[in-house]
């Protein structure tokens, strides 16, 4: 899959600013510092469309990225960063939720986990969430590049028994290790029905 274009369209920071035109969406979730600016950077073969931020858990909207006129890339807030305010805590989570619940152009949920480290504790909480809303989703565990071939293994084997799943993708933004499967994860559940 080639990125032809993709443009910024919105910063929702309220459901009423999501995008109305339907197009298929695919989510990106995970904890602030993961690395998702720089997974969806290093798949859209662009730098900074993603802002890559220094300074994690500030954003709190939800960013659309339309990719090719087709699709929308969906960049959901950080969770986990410990300087958040409670009431900021709060408003992540009715947003998020309204999102993941009500969003029916959804095709598919990117988790994404860092080798380096077991699934967090809100890690497996937003995993349990998807599967409450019965949504599709796919676990990328990224910077396996900072990893060596037996720690990959090892990080594989825990990402599996923590979140209980073996659609996990071992994904790295500075190499782009992995960024074909992810590709064709995304186009597939573009195709398919939900
Ligand atoms: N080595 C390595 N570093 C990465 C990778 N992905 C992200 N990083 C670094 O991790 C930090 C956080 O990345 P960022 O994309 O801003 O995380 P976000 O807060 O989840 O959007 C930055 O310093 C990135 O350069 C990766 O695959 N490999
Ligand atoms: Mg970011």
């Amino acid at each position: 899959m080639k990125c032809k274009s993709a443009k910024f369209v919105a910063a929702a920071t309220l459901p009423t600013s999501f995008p109305k035109d339907q197009r298929p969406e695919i989510v990106f979730l995970g904890r602030s510092n993961v690395g998702k600016s720089s997974l969806l950077n290093s798949l859209l073969g662009v730098k900074g469309l993603a802002r890559t931020s220094s300074t994690p858990g500030r954003t709190q909207s939800i960013n659309f990225f339309l990719i090719n006129e087709e699709f929308y890339f969906v960049d959901l807030p950080g969770y986990g960063y410990a300087k958040t305010s409670q009431e900021n805590r709060r408003a992540w989570g009715q947003l998020i939720e309204k999102y993941l619940a009500e969003r029916k152009q959804l095709m598919l949920s990117i988790l994404i986990v860092d080798a380096r480290h077991e699934p967090s504790p809100l890690d497996i909480q937003m995993k349990s969430w998807l599967q409450h809303f019965e949504l599709p989703f796919l676990v990328v565990s990224t910077k396996i590049d900072k990893l060596s071939a037996n720690e990959q293994r090892k990080s594989w084997q825990s990402v599996k028994k923590v979140l209980g799943t073996e659609r996990i993708i071992p994904y790295s933004s500075v190499t782009r290790e992995g960024a074909n499967q992810v590709w064709d994860e995304i186009r597939a559940s573009i195709t398919a029905k939900r």
